[in-house]
């Protein structure tokens, strides 16, 4: 029998699906379903029943390569790897090792990331950083300063014993689909569902109550609910005095807001505010879940806190069923921001500005000098390449031209650059700017560990070979380290694990054994005989004191407001078939024939004001540019405002790259447009 069966893992979202490859002969044939697997119990959305038509692809990249022209000419290894060190050297030479800027991938494993983050340090740069800057960055810095520690506090398939669930801005039936199992069975055991979401979503059916939020206004939610509460005396007492502090703030400036301002801010009738407090507040145990409709704004940290603020005043934390679910995107997001992959963070959450930080890895890598941080984020790298103060870029997996903000900067961006060196399994808008391409082994290709929205830290062995001369990523940063004078001894990435664990606190007692178990171990595991921490926040929170503090924040305007010449108001996000930047979902047959092209949601109030038919081209226009779409007609979203997906190149030629001031995420989820028809 030369058929086998591999445990693997779904290479998309971070709900941490598991799956078995069939490989035959050395290739990957089919996959067969895992109904042991702890949260996906066999279950896979359409993506993930079709990752062997990525995988196998095509397409895939096969050979390094390097810019010639406007084209690419295949090179060897050596070639493409002496010119990346190449283009290193020179750079640091010349202008120092600040003009190095390096993108770690969330959609790699733990021990690719640890590596990169690793390298850049070591040469001298602080300036590297992951796609959680585009989605959780607010949740790392906001739910991080309100309970101590930036991660989901509870398990997923915990949601089956909450009595309500608040999901607000998150799509989780099309962004997670198999959340919505255990949503679906807390349902059925009688649990009350609300959710605030400015659009009609296939999340917004299941819901009891759906408030239909004006975007950019959840504080003024938050805040109506919380004055709900405290006026009812539904507020947790206890809790807040013996877990919390900077309850007083809060009452006091809640003391001059009127449960009509929230209404007449967030275009939710006040009746339904009141329903959904209460529901939120009596009930033994509840979940609130929120995700890109919180942090995607200029206020998204303070989303992500006054989120938190109102789990603490009705004592909903660390329960079973009662806690904060952030819905995390990319398959090992949480990971790569586990070790460091952020400029504000070492591996760990060990704060880069802290000397302590510095002291503590100076010895375990065993070093003289490391930078303190803050490097720059992926966002304000940008702004340093065109302003000439960052000239190298090393992109691994992410795909800023297409997933940025308005691209049209980024673009100018990676253009200003020396060199830009970017790592990919397919030829995506990204990797066509860069000087050289390597390409890279898929995840089924590879050994290592990636950690779910839930803290779950999964490891999946190799289960077939990349294609042509593609190498895995471990082999391929290694390479390069060698080549710029580093010690980067490692032969496999069961031994990149061992140096994990002994440098990550989360991750200290997770054996290379422990988490290829099915299911894995979630963490914090302090031991090798932790069984894994399934609830955070039981007895205290991960602050000093172990208290969390509430936090009182304001609302603040969107980064732009509608005006005659950009009368209506742009949104954008996901559709479950495609996937981010689309480099593979695009790719699949099955799934882009059921949504091949770009359109956008609009009332049909607008419709008939603008003179667009169903089915009608249409040009959407922002301060930034333009972009063409298939109008859809639809009553999904309301009068004055239009939902684009992004998963086809054009949406983010539009959006606006207004940043939260703190985490410096941008606010895909507001711009204002106009729209024609095309003529
Ligand atoms: N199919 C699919 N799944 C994915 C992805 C994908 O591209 N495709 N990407 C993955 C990634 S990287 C991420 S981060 C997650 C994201 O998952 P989600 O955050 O669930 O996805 P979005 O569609 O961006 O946004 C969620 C909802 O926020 C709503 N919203 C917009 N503005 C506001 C507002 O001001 N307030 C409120 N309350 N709601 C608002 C939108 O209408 C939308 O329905 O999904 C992951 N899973
Ligand atoms: N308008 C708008 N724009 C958005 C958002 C939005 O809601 N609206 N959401 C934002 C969010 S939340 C996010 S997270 C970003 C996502 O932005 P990106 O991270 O840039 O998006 P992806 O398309 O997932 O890019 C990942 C790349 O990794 C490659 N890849 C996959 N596996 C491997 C591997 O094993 N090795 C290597 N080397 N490469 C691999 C894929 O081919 C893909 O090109 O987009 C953001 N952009
Ligand atoms: S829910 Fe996420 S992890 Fe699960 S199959 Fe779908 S894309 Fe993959
Ligand atoms: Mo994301």
């Amino acid at each position: 029998m030369s058929t086998k069966l591999i445990p693997s893992l779904c290479p998309y979202c971070a709900v941490g699906c598991g799956l078995y490859l069939v490989v035959d002969k050395g290739k990957a044939t089919g996959i067969e379903y895992m109904t042991e697997h702890p949260t996906s119990e066999g279950a896979l959305c359409p993506k993930g029943n079709a990752v062997l038509e990525i995988l196998n692809h095509e397409e895939r990249l096969k050979y390094p390569m390097k810019k010639v022209g406007d084209g690419f000419v295949r090179i060897s290894w050596e070639e493409a790897l002496d010119m990346v060190a190449q283009g290193m050297t020179r750079n640091i030479r010349k202008h120092g090792p600040g003009t190095l800027g390096f993108l770690a991938s969330s959609r790699c494993n733990n021990e690719e990331n640890y590596l990169l983050e690793k390298m850049a340090r070591l040469l001298g740069s602080p300036h590297v950083d992951n796609c959680a800057r585009l989605c959780h960055s607010p949740t790392v810095v906001g739910l991080g300063a309100v309970f101590g520690t930036g991660a989901m506090t509870n398990n997923l398939a915990d949601l089956e014993n909450s009595k309500c669930i608040f999901a607000i801005g998150t799509n989780f039936t099309e962004a997670h689909p198999i959340v919505t199992r255990w949503v679906q069975k807390a349902k059925d055991n009688g649990a009350v569902v609300i959710v605030a979401d400015p659009r009609i979503t296939s999340t917004s059916w299941m819901a009891d109550i759906h408030l239909r939020i004006k975007p950019g206004s959840d504080i003024d939610l938050l805040w109506g609910m919380m004055k709900v509460i405290v006026e009812a005396g539904l507020a947790d007492w206890e809790f807040i005095g013996s877990r919390t502090v900077g309850v007083d703030e809060l009452l006091h400036s809640l003391k001059d807001y009127t449960l009509e301002e929230a209404a007449g801010k967030t275009g939710v009738p006040a009746g339904d505010i009141i329903r959904a407090a209460k529901a939120y507040a009596i009930s033994p145990a509840s979940a609130l879940l929120y995700s890109m409709g919180i942090t995607q704004h200029v206020c998204g940290t303070d989303n992500v806190k006054s989120c938190a603020t109102l789990a603490l005043l009705c004592g909903h934390v660390g329960r079973p069923g009662a806690g904060v679910w952030p819905m995390r995107g990319q398959n090992n997001v949480q990971g790569n921001c586990d070790m460091g992959g952020m400029p504000e963070f070492y591996p760990g959450y060990k704060k880069s500005t802290d000397l302590e930080t510095i002291e503590y890895f100076k010895k375990g890598w065993n070093v003289s000098n490391l930078p303190m941080g803050p490097g720059l984020t992926s966002t304000e790298m940008n702004d340093a390449a065109l302003k000439g103060d960052l000239l190298f870029m090393y992109i691994i997996g992410e795909d800023p031209v297409v997933c940025d903000a308005n691209v049209k900067k980024t673009r100018q961006a990676l253009e200003s650059l020396d060199f830009l060196v970017v790592q990919e399994i397919f030829m995506t808008p990204t990797a066509r700017m860069a000087d050289v391409v390597l390409p890279a082994a898929a995840w089924a290709e590879k050994d290592g560990s990636y950690t779910s929205m839930d803290r779950r830290v999964q490891w999946i062995d190799k289960a077939v070979d990349a294609p042509g001369e593609a190498k895995e990523g471990m082999w391929i940063i290694c390479q390069i380290a060698k080549r710029m004078g580093l010690d980067f001894p490692y032969e496999s990435a069961a031994q990149v694990l061992k140096e994990i664990v002994r440098l990550v606190p989360q991750y200290k007692g997770m054996t290379l054994e422990r988490i290829s178990r099915m299911g894995g171990l979630r963490w914090p595991c302090p031991d090798e005989k932790h069984p894994g921490t399934d609830i955070l926040h039981t007895q205290r929170f991960s602050t000093p004191d172990g208290k969390a503090r509430m936090a009182t924040v304001k609302n603040r305007p969107p980064g732009e407001d509608v005006s005659p010449e950009y009368p209506i108001l742009l949104t954008t996000g996901r559709i479950v078939l495609h996937y981010n930047g689309g480099s593979m979902t695009l790719r699949s047959e099955s799934l882009n024939e059921r949504e091949p092209e770009l359109y956008v949601e609009i009332n049909p109030m607008d419709a008939l004001n603008l003179n667009v038919g169903q089915g009608a081209i249409v040009v959407v226009t922002t301060r930034r540019g333009m972009a063409e779409a298939k109008a859809r007609i639809t009553e999904k979203v309301k009068p004055g405002m239009v939902f684009m997906p992004f998963h086809y190149h054009g949406t983010n030629i539009i959006t606006s790259d207004a940043l939260d001031p703190v985490a410096k995420i941008p606010e895909y989820k507001i711009a204002a447009c106009r729209i024609e028809a095309k003529v």
